[in-house]
């Protein structure tokens, strides 16, 4: 017996019904004025600590930043975020590899959007399920940090053409990976062509700026589109 397309029925639906979702969840941001961005990559790379660092500084420009941070398990990175004193949650996936958009509603559900300019989401620690997953953002970051070396864009073509922009993180340590910039961003512009690319580092506070920067600029074209 063949159950082979039964079984891609069942996922195609999953996936339709996230996406029907995440569609009423991105209408829902847009009437409040809610900039929704996330952030996907390999465990480590440093979706956190960019976020740590984001968050403090758009409060101190008077941006009603929020947060949600998905983990298979742990608090550890909402309080590491809580630190910036924006409203954060954690949702935890137990086994599951990826956030999708039932669980931003849900961990969304007693919030104020009214209170919130822009709501940064982290995703599980993965650069092959998150592409799937739609969860109503408007901005999409996918970043990759330099101690992973240059393929990452070649080996995981999916998340990238999801993404909005890329980033790369850990610019510090470049010279003692021996990362190749240019090669990496061959490879972005290879499976992605004209792909916005930042490189930062939180550590140096390299390319941070650009990165808020990218972020506010959202927030123009909404007031002004
Ligand atoms: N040298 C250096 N280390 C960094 C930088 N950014 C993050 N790190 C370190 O990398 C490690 C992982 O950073 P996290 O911010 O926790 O990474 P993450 O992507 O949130 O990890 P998960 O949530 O587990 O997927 C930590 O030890 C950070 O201090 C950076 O710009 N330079
Ligand atoms: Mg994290």
């Amino acid at each position: 017996m063949n159950t082979q397309p039964r079984l891609v029925e069942v996922r195609q639906n999953v996936l339709k019904q996230n996406d029907v979702l995440a569609r009423s969840l991105r209408k829902e941001f847009d009437d409040a004025d809610v900039l929704v961005v996330s952030l996907v990559s390999t465990p480590g790379a440093g979706k956190t600590a960019l976020l740590e660092h984001t968050l403090a500084r758009m409060r101190e420009d008077g941006c009603r930043v929020a947060a949600l941070v998905g983990d298979l398990a742990t608090e550890n990175d909402a309080q590491r975020l809580a630190r910036s004193r924006a409203p954060v949650r954690q949702i935890t996936t137990g086994t599951i590899c990826h956030l999708d958009a039932e669980m931003v509603r849900l961990a969304l559900a007693d919030w104020s959007l009214a209170e919130i300019d822009v709501l940064f989401i982290e995703n599980v620690g993965n650069m092959v399920c998150p592409a799937s997953y739609d969860l109503g953002e408007r901005l999409r970051f996918v970043l990759m940090s330099v101690t992973e070396g240059e393929d990452k864009p070649l080996k995981y073509p999916t998340i990238f053409n999801t993404a909005d922009v890329a980033v790369i993180t850990k610019m510090d340590l470049a010279a003692a990976v021996e990362f190749d910039l240019a090669l990496a961003r061959r490879n972005i512009q290879a499976v992605r062509p004209a792909m916005k690319t930042i490189e930062l580092s939180v550590k140096t506070g390299a390319g941070v700026k650009e990165f808020r920067a990218l972020i506010y600029s959202q927030i123009e074209n909404r007031i002004t589109a």
